[in-house]
Order: C-alpha cells, then structure tokens, then sequence
C-alpha cells in the first residue's frame, strides 16, 4: 500500500513543479540591496565620506569559474577555502584513497587467488585447518590500531566543527522560508536581507551559474569568524556550503549555531539541503567574502550600521575597493562563461 502511495506520489511531482508558478511568490527584494545592485551596473564612483566608507563603493563580485560552484564531471569534493573543510577534505583523501587501493583491490585480488588457486581441479583433496590462533590475533589487532588511528583526526574534526564562536564573532541569523533565504545582522542595525534565486537570464547577465546564483548575497568579512544562528520560518531546510565544509539544518522554533569561516575573498555558491516542498530545488544559497572595508560598505549599502570598534579604513585601501575586477560590469558579465 505505501509502495502505491509513494509511486502515486513521484507521478503527480512533475504536476506539483509546474503548478509552482501559481505558488505565491516570496517578499519583494529589500529596495536598499537592489538599488545597490542595479548601481552595480555602472562603475561606481569614489565619493569617499570622513569615515572612508561609501555604500556606493559595493558592487558585486563576479564569481571565478570553478572556485566555490560544482565543476562539470567533478568526482571530488570542491576545493576548501576554510580550515576545516581543508582537514576534512585531507582526512577523506588519507582513508578513501588507502581504503580503494589498499582494502578493496587486496581483497577482491586474494578472492580471486583463492577461487583460482583452490578450485575442486587443482586442488581435490581439501585442507581440514580449522583455527589458526596467530592469524586470528593479526586480523583483529591489526583492524583495531586502522580504526584507533582514523579515529584521533576524526574526532577532533568533529570537535573542531562545533567550536562555539569567540566573543567578537559578528553575528549572522539565516532563515529558512519556503522558498528563499533571509539573511539578517543583527550587530549591523539588524536589517535582513532577502535572497530568491536569480532567473536563468538574470545569472547569465551577470556572469552567474543559474539555480545556484541569488539576486541579494550572504555578505561576510574574510578570514573572520562569523557566527551564523540557522532557523527556519516554516518547514526544516538546511543551509549548506560545500567550499566551506559548511552544513546546518534550519529548524523552525530551533536556533542551530556554527561557525562559518572563509579564508579567502570570492563568492561561494550552496543550496538548501533538505527537502523542503515544491522548490526546494530552487532556492539556492549564495555567499560573498569580502575584504573588511568592502564588507562594511556593503553594510552602508543595505541600510546597516558598522560597528564602532571596527579600524576606520586607509585612504589607500579605500581605492583598492574601486578595483574594477569586481566590478559586475555588463561586457564582462557577458564575457564570463560557466
Ligand atoms: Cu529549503
């Protein structure tokens, strides 16, 4: 009976996909960001305020192919940019790699020794050897140390992923909704940002991988730890970053904490990994690390407030800030493939 109602189930889902249009549609982008975003599209000009910081210096960052995104026909995990995901991506490759060659060949190698060289032809007269105390010794010591020995990097990956956040850490609270992220700082004026995924012509005017790309970012400091509190306002998603070694579950009335640490400028692309209703394939997670200055224009651009204890920027990196590779200019948004 089940089996009948989960095959009624997967019939009716391409139904379901395209009656999404009719769905109500997700709160209008926040007027702040996408003015900012459509600023974007000219260069921006450097009206520098005493402070040194000028929300119309954001624009932007064009992603780099194949860094924070899937790759076609990639087998392995994408490249880390958090110094956890770095661990964990060489604890996979220290056991995988010894674990194909080392376990699985010898074994399927000695099974076929064993059928070749023991078969009823070669060998009429089989062994009656029952026990063999030595062998069995080496075969259970000799697992136990390979299981002590993964265990210890293991475990403190483990602890080190569940680290609470210093002090300092700024503060991000991601929700959930069915189907779009809020992304809000409650550190900075505790503005919130919305963010719906970009329409297939949208991501490639701007040079963006479609169903990955979203209209306003996740915006965080490099190399800084941000302490993201993940929530959800209607059903449970999860909020995940692959280049960061990064998955969460957003659990409406649960507020689940993680640090999130980028160590390199660049925009970083996830989804929402957990099915959550007719466009959960839709709803996709886009991240942007940014150098300290840039981020706390970003802020300025989005209404936010910078926190007072943050260094007052030089003159000379506020210009860096008008480096036209990060600028989203429609030639090159155009020129970038994916
Ligand atoms: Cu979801």
């Amino acid at each position: 009976m089940k089996t009948w109602i989960l095959a009624i189930g997967l019939i009716l889902t391409p139904a379901a996909l395209s009656a999404q249009e009719a769905l109500p549609e997700a709160p209008v982008v926040d007027p702040a960001a996408a003015s900012a975003v459509e600023s974007a599209e000219a260069p921006a000009v450097a009206a520098t305020t005493a402070s040194g910081l000028d929300p119309a210096l954001y624009t932007p960052m064009k992603p780099t192919p194949g860094i924070g995104m899937p790759v076609d026909g990639g087998i392995d995990f994408q490249e880390q940019f958090s110094e956890t995901g770095q661990t964990a991506h060489w604890i996979n490759n220290a056991i995988l790699v010894p674990m194909m060659v080392g376990v699985s060949l010898f074994v399927l190698i000695l099974l076929f020794w064993v059928v070749f060289r023991f078969r009823r032809g070669a060998n009429p007269v089989p062994s009656k050897t029952t026990h063999n105390t030595f062998i069995e010794i080496i075969w259970t010591v000799i697992p136990v140390l390979i299981l002590v020995v993964i265990a210890v990097p293991s475990i403190s990956l483990l602890a080190e992923q569940f680290e609470p956040a210093p002090e300092d850490a700024l503060t991000v609270k991601v929700t959930g909704y069915q189907w779009y992220w809020g992304y809000s700082y409650p550190d900075n004026g505790d503005f919130e940002v919305i963010s719906n995924m970009l329409t297939e012509e949208e991501a490639e005017a701007r040079g963006e991988p479609y169903q990955l790309a979203a209209d306003n970012r996740m915006v965080i400091p490099v190399g800084k730890p941000v302490k993201l509190l993940i929530t959800a306002a209607d059903v449970i998603h999860s909020f995940a970053i692959p280049a960061a070694w990064f998955k969460l579950d957003a659990v409406p009335g649960r507020i689940n904490e993680k640090v999130l640490q980028i160590d390199r400028e660049g925009v970083y692309y996830g989804q929402c990994s957990e099915l959550c209703g007719a466009r959960h394939g839709f709803m996709p997670i886009t991240v942007e690390v940014l150098s300290e200055e840039k981020f706390n224009n970003w802020l300025l651009a989005n209404g936010g407030t910078v926190k007072s204890d943050a260094a007052e920027p030089e003159a000379t990196e506020v210009a860096a800030v008008t480096d036209t590779t990060t600028e989203l200019a429609p030639a090159d948004a155009a020129a970038a493939t994916n």
